[in-house]
């Protein structure tokens, strides 16, 4: 590969090529996330300090701010970038929110399983749009750590070579796949690559868009707590670039997983919008959040640092 990257080792580029991941550590500071958390906790109306306020284990929290990654955590951005295939492909600008997905403690009760196809939940994320093989709409995956994250702690689970399967998939739907319509079991039934995604407060994990993925279980009933903001890019992807070396590490990870140099795709149907439930149910949450801040609400988002917008 022999190019340098902004934030990726060649080890990292690699990885992220062989393997659909990579951890970038320290993408902002521990207080940025604590004073996060602080706020978080505001919004659910539970005290951290007494798990028995702890009504809901699982939470998708909806966004209330928005702020610039570029700004919040530069070094997010460049390796970003650096996946992508540069920062002119990112469209701009690339927001992070405060949408929160908080594990207090899914599945406490049973026996600790460690990941594996029969686990429950893998998914693919973007349940907004019909996927092809060349999607923009979700460029990477990313699961940004505002908490610690440790074993058996309600990591995220990555089955991290599920790009092959979810890509061949794509390439044998040139009219593409609704969210619902990927046979998730089927596509994980062929994966062997399970990791936990644990970590620390600040780090980033960046995951290849096609990564199948899942909620953990949290024993350690200790809160855990990510957003997973997707990246979109100005154009779709592109697997037969003139230059080869103009391939992204995303492509080049299509690409390796189907065993070709290039691959000339063209979609076969209209790229299509979806309107996900969730988008509703997360509204009622907004209103609910609202009404127990009350006055406090316009002094949210102050752990961005006031770069909030929208
Ligand atoms: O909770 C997690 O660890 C994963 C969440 C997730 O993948 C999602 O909400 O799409
Ligand atoms: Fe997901």
């Amino acid at each position: 590969m022999g190019e340098k990257y902004e934030v990726l080792g060649e080890e990292e580029a690699r990885q992220f090529v062989e393997r659909g991941f990579v951890r970038v550590e320290g993408c902002f500071g521990r207080d940025v996330a604590e004073r996060a958390m602080e706020e978080m906790w505001s919004r659910l109306g539970y005290d951290p300090a007494d798990p028995s306020t702890w009504t809901e284990k699982r939470i998708h929290m909806p966004s209330l701010n928005r702020f610039q990654v570029k700004d919040f955590a530069p070094k997010a951005w460049a390796a970003a970038c650096d996946l992508v295939g540069g920062e002119e492909r990112v469209k701009r600008p690339w927001f992070w929110s405060d949408g929160f997905i908080v594990n207090l403690g899914v599945r406490a009760d049973q026996a600790w399983q460690p990941p594996s196809a029969a686990s429950p939940g893998w998914h693919k994320d973007g349940d907004f749009f019909r996927h092809f093989l060349d999607s923009p709409e979700q460029g990477l995956l990313t699961l940004v750590l505002w908490t610690d994250v440790l074993h058996q702690g309600g990591a995220t689970f990555v089955a991290s070579d599920s790009v092959g399967p979810v890509a061949r998939a794509l390439v044998e739907h040139p009219g593409g796949l609704l969210p619902s319509e990927f046979d998730v079991p089927a596509l994980v039934a062929e994966c062997h690559d399970f990791v936990e995604a644990t970590g620390h407060a600040g780090d980033v994990y960046f995951l290849h868009p096609f990564v199948l993925h899942a909620t953990a279980q949290n024993l350690l009933r200790r809160p855990r707590v990510i957003t997973n903001p997707p990246i979109s890019l100005v154009e779709p992807m592109c697997f037969d670039r003139e230059r080869p070396e103009e391939h992204s590490l995303v492509e080049r990870a299509v690409l390796h997983q189907l065993g070709r140099e290039r691959l000339s795709f063209v979609p076969a149907a209209p790229r299509e919008n979806v309107v996900p439930e969730r988008v509703a149910r997360q509204e009622e949450m907004r209103r609910g959040e609202e009404a127990r801040l009350g006055q406090r609400f316009a002094a949210l988002g102050s752990f961005a640092g006031g770069r909030t917008s929208g």
